[in-house]
């Protein structure tokens, strides 16, 4: 049976252009749409935006603007950009939709006739810009949002309720029978906890505006814009035959900042709409945050990027190739953890991975096709060596890997596992000396090591292609073959050896990436307005010139000084406050820190290895310095750390690492 796969985005507001915090989450998303086409199913990728509210409503007034005509503008901003992302969304919805509008009002019915709305009046405080209620106990000082920073309001008004409250069990229980629901696992946890701690009904209609769907049988009702948002995942398939064939969503991303909303609230309004448990989404994935100095990258707290380059993914695009971002939000970022935006560490990661690896590995194999006609050599089976086996087996674990990885969804290590095989390509290649065969006339080995390199880069142009579909394509030009056209039912993961044909015409053409040399670098930089100190172009380490065999040289990096751009595009030293520290039972040498990096997602967990030298009290208040982008540790029975301290000495005699003066949480150390 045909596999499906549906794939979601959060529905953006559209209150200003998107940023590429915004676009982090469609890349992802069209990225894992890709990869699964490309294993032949049947797949469905649904963006959009949500275009009701009273902050759009108060949007549209300061901009002297009906809502209706503003939001047809600012929709039409996202959905311009996805194409110069080369994201391919199946589907495109507006929650000012008649089809949407018309799905929500069934649903509401839906969940009246199951008994769930009933008529109230709410008090409590709101924020505009997140378009939700508020607990006291959850504002920062000053009653401000802790997402947004902005005070909240106090409203009074006449409310229709869901009974959320009588959803719990059902939600615990559905968790425990699904623990895929939630990704990753530690938010799972934090999910449970909230439904744990218990729900309360929620307020779903507004009379205080109505620039929303109006709620049937009662029109000076709008609906609460959530209600209305989150079913757009239906709506958009709603009396097709994608209903059918496609629901439920296989994930759904979602920031961090939203999952509560889609972990709890999603399902229990699926559930009172007389959705059974097999018909609730299969996984929502909570992915963390693009920040820029330590702070979430946002529409409301939009400014400079603290010279580390614009925020508009179009400028980015227009500058380094749609491709090259991809890559770099898809490989820099953990799927779930947080990650720094900077235009530097983009222009290495792609100098490095894929300037100076693949683009390399093609460019130096493609000038050997001269002996053979300008062809892909013929490499009878004893001809080949050891080595040339090895390589083939190594591919085929490389794709094993980068599959797994992308269907887990793990895009940084896929992408991970498929450089490193380039690497290995280029080590092949250094090993086997082409140019060394060629000027002894050995052409049956020349013919094996050529259709080996060739090979793997046909291997490696489809495991990029998820991320990097033109870059790949034009790969596969140069080596004489079509673009990728997934096909439902045909599995074109490279699975196999040999998949490029000997005899094959080659193209060979203009180099497929930017060599990013510090010329490029420097306009990159001006263009994109980097500004910071750290970012003065560098000489990047030379690569082996594809025109020159005879020259060839080992292609990776060569072991030598860190320049100070790579030192900070590697690690992040944050100073941290320790909030709480505790002992762990049976953990003689652990501590658990709670650890204030200054993050709008609230304090870290951090274990460390400090219990002989440190009192935990003494450590309550004391500045620390965090190595703050590892991937987390897991240190069993349910420890993960999520960094590391920086610290000298003997276990028992350990000293913490330390600024003389104290400075605010999240400064970065330089
Ligand atoms: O919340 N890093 O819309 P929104 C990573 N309309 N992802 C980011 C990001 C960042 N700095 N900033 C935004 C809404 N995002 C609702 C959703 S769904 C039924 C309704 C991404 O415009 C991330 O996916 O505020 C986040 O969840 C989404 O944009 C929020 O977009």
């Amino acid at each position: 049976m045909t596999q499906r796969f549906y794939v979601t985005t959060p529905i953006y507001y559209v209150n200003s252009s998107p940023h590429v915090g915004t676009a982090y989450t469609t890349v992802v998303a069209d990225a894992l749409a890709r990869f699964h086409a490309l294993r032949g199913e049947r797949t469905f990728f649904l963006t959009g935006t949500d275009e009701h509210g009273l902050k759009l409503e108060r949007e549209a007034q300061r901009k002297a603007m009906s809502p209706q005509a503003f939001v047809d503008e600012m929709s039409e901003r996202f959905r311009d950009l996805w194409p110069k992302l080369l994201c391919r969304p199946d589907d495109f919805i507006r929650t000012t939709e008649r089809r949407h509008e018309e799905g929500v009002q069934r649903a509401w019915q839906r969940c009246v006739d199951s008994g769930d709305i009933y008529l109230g009046s709410y008090e409590g405080l709101y924020c505009v810009a997140c378009e939700d209620h508020k607990t006291e106990k959850e504002l920062l000082e000053g009653n401000l949002c802790p997402v947004h920073g902005r005070p909240v309001e106090r409203v009074t008004e006449q409310s229709y309720f869901f009974k959320l409250s009588a959803y719990g069990d059902r939600l615990l229980e559905f968790y425990k029978r699904n623990p895929t629901f939630v990704r990753p696992e530690t938010r799972l946890n934090e999910v449970v906890s909230f439904v744990e701690g218990g729900l309360r009904d929620l307020s779903i209609s507004r009379t205080s505006f109505s620039w929303g769907i109006p709620v049937p049988g009662d029109p000076k009702h709008v609906m609460y814009v959530w209600f209305d948002a989150l079913f757009n995942y239906l709506t958009a398939l709603a009396g097709t035959e994608r209903e059918g064939a496609l629901w439920p969503p296989d994930v759904q991303l979602v920031g961090k900042d939203i999952l509560r909303f889609h972990a709890v609230y999603w399902p229990a309004f699926l559930m009172s709409a007389g959705y059974a448990d097999d018909k609730l989404p299969r996984t929502i994935w909570s992915h963390g945050w693009l920040l820029t100095d330590g702070q979430k990258l946002s529409k409301s707290r939009e400014g400079p990027s603290h010279g580390r380059g614009t925020t508009d993914p179009v400028r980015v695009a227009d500058a380094v190739g749609a491709d090259v971002l991809r890559y770099f939000l898809l490989r820099e970022v953990s799927l779930g953890q947080d990650g720094e935006w900077s235009v530097p560490s983009l222009v290495s990661r792609a100098r490095s991975d894929l300037a100076e690896t693949v683009g390399n590995l093609l460019n130096r194999a493609l000038p050997f096709a001269k002996h053979f006609d300008g062809r892909v050599p013929h490499a009878p089976a004893e001809t080949l060596s050891d080595a040339d086996r090895a390589l083939e087996a190594l591919a085929a674990t490389a794709a094993r890997d980068a599959a797994a990885a992308w269907a887990e969804p793990a895009p940084h290590r896929a992408l991970e596992a498929t450089i490193e095989l380039a690497r290995a390509g280029n080590r092949y290649f250094d090993e086997s000396a082409p140019w060394r065969l060629a000027k002894a006339g050995d052409l049956a080995r020349l013919a094996a090591v050529v259709s080996h390199v060739l090979e793997l880069v046909r291997v490696v142009s489809v495991m990029l292609w998820p991320a990097t579909p033109s870059k790949s394509d034009a790969i596969r030009a140069q080596l004489g073959l079509d673009p990728l056209a997934p096909r439902v039912d045909a599995d074109l993961w490279p699975l196999a050896w040999g998949g490029l044909a000997a005899h094959t015409a080659l193209a060979p053409g203009q180099p497929v990436f930017a060599k990013f040399d510090a010329q490029q670098q420097a306009q990159i930089f001006k263009e994109l307005d980097v500004t910071t100190e750290e970012t003065k172009p560098e000489a990047p380490a030379k690569a082996p010139k594809a025109a020159k065999p005879a020259e060839a040289k080992p292609a990776e990096a060569p072991p030598g000084p860190l320049t100070y751009e790579q030192l900070m595009a590697t690690v992040d030293l944050r100073l941290a406050k320790v909030l709480a520290a505790e002992r762990i039972p049976r953990k003689d040498k652990l501590l658990k820190l709670s650890v204030d990096l200054g993050e709008a997602a609230g304090p870290r967990t951090i274990i460390a290895g400090i219990a002989l030298a440190y009192a935990p009290e003494a450590l309550v208040g004391k500045q620390v310095i965090v190595v703050a982008n590892l991937p987390p540790r897991d240190f069993g029975g349910g420890l993960v750390s999520h960094g590391m301290l920086l610290a000298a000495g003997p276990s028992d005699g350990l000293s913490l690492a330390t600024f003389e003066k104290d400075h605010a949480p999240g400064t970065r150390v330089k």
